[in-house]
């Protein structure tokens, strides 16, 4: 905190007032009021935070942003989860020695908070527009419902990866990033493209992510391989909270759907707790009242393909007129199916 404030002071000239908080001379942004500035007295510090579910791209990238936030731009910033973190991601902080960003309080009416990895307010806290949204980094399609009272800085762009959306939003060479910068950046677009196997990736994202490696003198292959094989680690889950790792809620004609992803270089051992996963599905849907149903399904990184649990008549029907496939038993084998953003959700009909 220390070296903070005295970078914070050196870099915008600010002050430091009688309570040895710094008052910043540049607000970050024309509606922050001075009470603003204070919660729970402490000094100014902006939220960054990605998606429910947090995946190791949404959990990298508001670590890499509030970085670029406060080391860069002279606005303190602070990253944010908003759940649990899976083995992956734990795996990458670990590796790089970074803190697992604590989980993100109850938003204050008015706060300043920054968006990343998402910008559907389904995943974002219930409150996220009683906030003042000052920036979204994304990579998704804009499904809309976030609103602002004041102009916001939106970056979308149609990349496989928020970590590549905010490489180049940064402008700074490989050479300059820190390591654990330079790590989460390439950990993040490894996990989003499953190592350039997911259709969403570009070459761009390829480029960065091999630029990242050599900067790194990591042999990209076998630590992509290593960070598979600790998000393929499942056993500290639930049946209930193996379908919540990696979950989004989406409509399909009047059916509300919970579709959620596992991605594993060891299927078998997800499979050889189907009649466990079938059970927490249903309660799943028992509990949860905008949920009609939950489609799970376990992608295989190394075959390059997906089963999905086909357990009742709702779930066959739509896999069936989705993949325009037959479904004949309680699992459905679908070759090539990697990606939910581009191959499942769009696919999705009954
Ligand atoms: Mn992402």
């Amino acid at each position: 905190m220390k070296r903070l404030r005295l970078k914070l002071k050196n870099k915008t000239g600010g002050t430091v007032g009688p309570a040895g908080f710094i008052y910043p001379l540049q607000l970050p942004t024309s509606s922050t009021t001075l009470a603003a500035l204070f919660v729970s007295n402490i000094v100014y510090m902006i939220k960054v935070f990605g998606h429910i579910s947090p995946d190791t791209d949404a959990t990298a990238s508001a670590i890499i942003w509030a970085w670029y936030l406060s080391e860069h731009t002279a606005t303190p910033a602070t990253p944010y989860v908003l759940g649990e973190l899976n083995s992956e991601t734990n795996f990458v902080l670990n590796h790089f020695a970074v803190a697992t960003p604590e989980l993100l309080p109850e938003l204050q009416a008015g706060e300043d908070v920054v968006v990343v990895d998402t910008n559907n307010p389904q995943e974002l806290p219930a409150n996220i527009n009683e906030t003042n949204i000052v920036e979204i980094v994304d990579h998704h399609k804009l499904v809309g419902g976030l609103t602002t009272e004041v102009p916001s800085t939106i970056t979308i762009r149609p990349l496989a990866c928020t970590a590549t959306v905010m490489f180049d939003k940064m402008n700074i060479a490989v050479e300059a990033l820190p390591d654990h910068i330079a790590g989460l950046m390439l950990s993040a677009i490894l996990s989003d493209t499953l190592a350039f196997r997911s259709p969403t990736t570009t070459p761009h994202d390829k480029d960065v992510a091999e630029r990242l490696a050599s900067r790194l003198g990591l042999n990209l292959t076998e630590f992509a391989n290593t960070m598979f094989a600790a998000k393929s680690d499942v056993s500290m889950f639930t049946d209930s909270g193996l379908i919540m790792i990696d979950s989004k809620k989406f409509a399909v004609g009047d059916k509300n759907f919970r579709v959620s992803v596992v991605e594993t270089t060891t299927p078998e051992t997800i499979l050889a707790r189907e009649a466990g996963i079938v059970e927490a599905i249903k309660n799943c849907v028992a509990e949860e009242n905008d949920v009609d149903d939950v489609l799970f399904f376990i992608v295989d990184i190394f075959k390059e393909e997906a089963t999905v649990l086909t357990y009742n008549d709702l779930t066959k029907q739509i896999i069936a007129s989705s993949f325009g496939v037959k479904v004949e038993s309680d699992k459905e084998v679908l070759p090539g199916i990697l990606s939910r953003k581009k191959q499942i959700l769009p696919a999705l009909k009954l």
